[in-house]
C-alpha cells in the first residue's frame, strides 16, 4: 500500500501526515467525484482514489521529529548520543545507524525519553549508541517515518582535526601580516592594519606621551568579527591556548597547524600564542608598567577587508583590568616559553612584574567608556570589556606570578578561601583560571594524596583550588546527568549570554580538569556532551563551527568572511551562539534562549566570532583527542 502511495504521489511526499489531513482527504472525495463528471476522469480518479483512501486510512503518520547530533563526529572511544526532538517521539520507534558507504545497518536501537529541555521548550529523547566503535561515515535513519539525521563520522582523528582548525582560525585573524595562499588557501588576503602609528588617545596622555604622539603596536589578533585589539579579551584567550599546551604537551607539542612558523621546532600553538603576546608587550608603557585597555578605531569599521579599513587607531587609557590580565598572561608565558626562548621568557617576566606593580598602585582604575567619552574626544564606541570588580583579576595575576617565580610576596597576595568563590571562566570572571593553574602545578594528576607533601601555605592553596574546580564541575556534571538534552549547558539561565557557545566550551574545560584530578570517566562524558552540543546536538540544527558539519554558519558577523570573495566563511570559527538578549534587534525565529539564533550578518549578538570563544574550542577538542589517544600527558 505504501508503495502504491509512492507511485501516486510526487517523490518524497507522503499523505500519511496528520489526522487533520486524513479527514480533509476523506471529506473531499465526494466533492472531487461530483466536480469531475466526465466518465474518463471519474474512472481514473476512482482508480486512484479507492487505493488512496485505503492508504490514508491504513498508513502511519510521519512522525514529526528531528534528530540532532554532533555533525563533525565522534572518536571511536567516546560516548555517542543523538537527541531526538519533537512531539511525536515514540518509545517503540527503532532507529538504525546506517553506514553511508555500504548502506549496511551498523546499529539499531530505541531512544529513551528524557523529558522537555526548557531552554528550547522541546520534548527530547536520547539515542545512545556509544557501543558503535567502528570507524566510518554514518547517518541515523528513523525507520518508516524516514527521518534522517545529518551525516557524521566515527573516526579517531575527528577531534584532532577540529582542534587544528580552531587553532588555524587565530592565524586567519592575525593583524599586520598578509595571509599567504600556502597557509590560508582560498582565504588568502592582504595584510591589514600595520599598527605602527597608533595615536595616544587624550584619555591615555602622559608626560612622555602627549596627545597626538604615536606608538608602534603591530601584530596580535583581531578580537572577533571586528578589527580592534582588546587586552582584557586577549588575556583569557592567550592563557587558554598556553595552558592547553601546558596541560597536554604531548598532543599540542606535535600539533602542526599549517601556519608560517610550522616546522620551526616550536609547538605551533605556542607560535600562535606568541603572535599575540608580542603585540600585548607593546601595549605596556615602560615608563610606569601600566597597560592600555585597548587599541581601537573610534568606531567599528564598515564591512571591509582588513587592508581597506584605514581609520585612525588609538590606544586608550590604562586600566587595572588590562594590567592584571597582562600580568597573568605574561607570567604564564615566562614559564611556558622558558625552554624554547629563555630571552623572551625573561622579557615576559619583567613585564609581568612591572604590570603587577602598576595594578597594586592603581587598584581601581576601571575602564568606563561612557564616562571617558564625556571627557575626551574622539568618542570611542567599540567593545568596552568593562569590569568594575577586579578582585578576581588580582587573584589570577598573583597566582600565575607565584607559580612562575615561587616568590612568597605573590602567594601572600592570595586569599585561599576566596578561590572557592569562582564562576565558570569568561573574559570578566577569571578567578577559576587561578584555580586551574594552581591545581595543575601543585596537585599531581589523578591523586590528591600528593598535596600532603606541600608547605602549609601551598596546601591551603591547592585544597582551595581543587575545591573550587570540583564544586564548579560538580554542579555542571549534575546538570549534565539530569538535563533532557544531557548537557551541562543551561545549568543556569545565564549560560545563554552573548557568546553562549563559549560558555559551553568553558564548562568542558572545567569538566576536563575534574577528570584530570580524579580520573573518573563521567567527567569526560560530560565535557564531551557540550562539544556535541556546539557541533550539532542542539535544537537549532546547526553545528556552530564554520566549515565543520552539514549545516554550519554561512553568514557569520566576521568582516573578513563577509567582505572577502569566498562563498564560504573562514573555517574553524565558533560563532557566539543562541541567547535571548537579541541586543542587535534582528528578527529571530524564537525568543527561547536556546533557539534565539540567526545565521545572518545582522546578528552580531549570536553570530559573531571571537578569539575568546575559539580558544576553549581548541582546548576541549585537543584535550579530548589527547585523552582518547593516550596522549594525556
Ligand atoms: O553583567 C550583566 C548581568 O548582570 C546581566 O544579568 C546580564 C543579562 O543579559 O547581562 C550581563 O552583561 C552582559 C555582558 O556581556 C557580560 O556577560 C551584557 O548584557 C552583554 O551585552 C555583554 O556582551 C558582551 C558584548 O561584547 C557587548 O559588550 C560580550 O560579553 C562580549 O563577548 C562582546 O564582545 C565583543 C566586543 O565588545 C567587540 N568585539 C567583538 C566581541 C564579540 O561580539
Ligand atoms: O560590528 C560590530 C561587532 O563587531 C561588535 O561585536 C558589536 C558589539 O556591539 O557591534 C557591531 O557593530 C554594530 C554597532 O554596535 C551598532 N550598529 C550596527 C553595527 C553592526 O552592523
Amino acid at each position: 500500500m505504501q508503495a502504491l502511495a509512492q507511485l501516486i504521489l510526487p517523490r518524497g511526499k507522503t499523505i500519511c501526515t496528520s489526522m487533520r489531513d486524513r479527514i480533509f482527504y476523506i471529506r473531499h472525495i465526494p466533492l472531487f467525484l461530483s466536480t469531475h463528471r466526465k466518465s474518463m476522469i471519474r474512472s481514473v480518479s476512482g482508480f486512484y482514489l479507492i487505493p488512496l483512501l485505503l492508504v490514508v486510512l491504513s498508513c502511519e503518520k510521519k512522525p514529526e521529529i528531528e534528530i540532532h547530533l554532533n555533525q563533525a563526529g565522534f572518536h571511536p572511544l567516546a560516548a555517542k548520543t543523538a537527541a531526538v526532538t519533537g512531539n511525536d517521539i515514540s518509545p517503540t520507534q527503532i532507529f538504525h545507524i546506517v553506514n553511508t558507504d555500504s548502506e549496511e545497518v551498523a546499529w539499531s536501537g530505541r531512544a529513551t525519553d528524557s523529558g522537555t529541555w526548557p531552554w528550547a521548550g522541546i520534548r527530547t529523547a536520547v539515542i545512545d549508541f556509544t557501543e558503535l566503535q567502528t570507524q566510518g561515515e554514518y547517518h541515523i535513519h528513523g525507520g518508516k517515518g524516514l527521518t534522517i539525521s545529518p551525516s557524521f563520522a566515527i573516526r579517531n582523528t575527528v577531534y584532532a582535526g577540529l582542534s587544528r582548525a580552531a587553532l588555524r582560525a587565530f592565524y586567519f585573524n592575525r593583524a599586520s601580516i598578509p595571509l599567504e595562499p600556502e597557509y590560508a588557501g582560498p582565504w588568502a588576503r592582504a595584510a591589514g592594519h600595520p599598527d605602527t602609528l597608533i595615536l595616544i588617545h587624550p584619555s591615555a596622555v602622559t608626560v612622555d606621551r602627549p596627545a597626538g604622539t604615536t606608538i608602534s603596536s603591530p601584530g596580535g589578533w583581531y578580537d572577533a568579527g571586528d578589527y580592534n585589539k582588546y587586552i582584557v579579551n586577549s588575556g583569557i584567550s592567550t592563557y587558554t591556548l598556553m595552558v592547553a599546551y601546558e596541560h597536554f604537551p604531548e598532543f599540542f607539542g606535535d600539533l602542526s597547524a599549517g601556519i608560517p612558523e610550522s616546522g620551526d621546532g616550536i609547538p605551533d600553538i605556542l607560535s600562535e600564542a606568541r603572535w599575540n603576546l608580542d603585540w600585548m608587550l607593546t601595549m605596556q608603557d615602560h615608563s610606569d608598567g601600566g597597560v592600555y585597555h585597548k587599541l581601537t578605531s573610534p568606531q567599528f569599521s564598515g564591512v571591509v577587508m582588513p587592508h581597506e579599513d584605514t581609520d585612525p587607531r588609538y590606544v586608550v587609557m590604562k586600566s587595572t583590568a588590562a594590567a592584571l590580565n597582562f600580568t597573568a598572561v605574561t607570567a604564564v608565558a615566562a614559564r611556558v616559553y622558558e625552554t624554547y626562548d629563555p630571552g623572551f621568557a625573561a622579557t615576559c617576566l619583567s613585564a609581568a612584574r612591572a604590570a603587577w606593580e602598576w595594578a597594586v598602585a592603581h587598584p581601581d582604575v576601571y575602564y568606563r567608556q561612557d564616562k571617558m567619552n564625556e571627557l575626551y574626544e574622539p568618542a570611542i564606541v567599540t567593545g568596552e570589556y568593562g569590569d568594575t570588580d577586579v578582585t578576581d583579576e588580582f587573584d589570577w595575576a598573583a597566582a600565575e606570578l607565584y607559580l612562575t617565580t615561587g616568590a612568597t610576596e605573590y602567594r601572600d597576595a592570595l586569599n585561599p578561601e576566596q578561590l572557592t568563590d569562582s564562576l565558570v571562566p569568561n573574559w570578566r570572571d577569571v578567578r577559576a583560571l587561578a584555580c586551574i593553574s594552581i591545581a595543575h602545578h601543585l596537585v599531581p594528576h589523578g591523586s590528591m594524596t600528593g598535596i600532603h607533601d606541600l608547605s602549609p601555605e601551598d596546601r591551603a592553596l591547592a585544597e582551595s583550588s581543587v575545591n573550587c574546580l570540583m564544586s564548579l564541575a560538580g554542579v555542571l556534571r549534575d546538570e549534565y546527568r539530569s538535563s533532557a538534552l544531557q548537557v551541562s549547558m543551561g545549568h543556569d539561565r545565564r549560560d545563554f549570554v552573548w557568546g553562549s557557545n563559549a560558555v559551553a566550551m568553558n564548562h568542558s574545560i572545567l569538566l576536563i580538569r575534574a577528570w584530570q584530578l580524579t580520573g573518573e570517566r563521567s567527567w569526560l562524558d560530560a565535557a564531551l556532551a557540550n562539544l556535541d552540543y556546539v557541533l550539532g546536538r542542539n535544537p537549532t540544527g546547526y553545528s556552530f563551527v564554520t566549515g565543520y558539519g552539514t549545516r554550519t554558519p554561512m553568514h557569520p558577523h566576521h568582516r573578513s568572511s563577509a567582505a572577502g570573495n569566498q562563498p564560504d566563511p573562514v573555517p574553524g570559527f565558533l560563532v557566539g551562539g543562541p541567547q535571548s538578549g537579541q541586543q542587535d534587534g534582528c528578527a529571530y525565529p524564537s525568543n527561547l534562549p536556546a533557539l534565539s539564533y540567526l545565521d545572518d550578518w545582522c546578528s552580531y549578538s549570536t553570530n559573531e566570532v571571537a578569539i575568546n570563544w575559539n580558544a576553549p574550542l581548541v582546548y576541549t577538542t585537543g584535550a579530548l583527542h589527547a585523552i582518547f589517544s593516550g596522549k594525556n600527558r
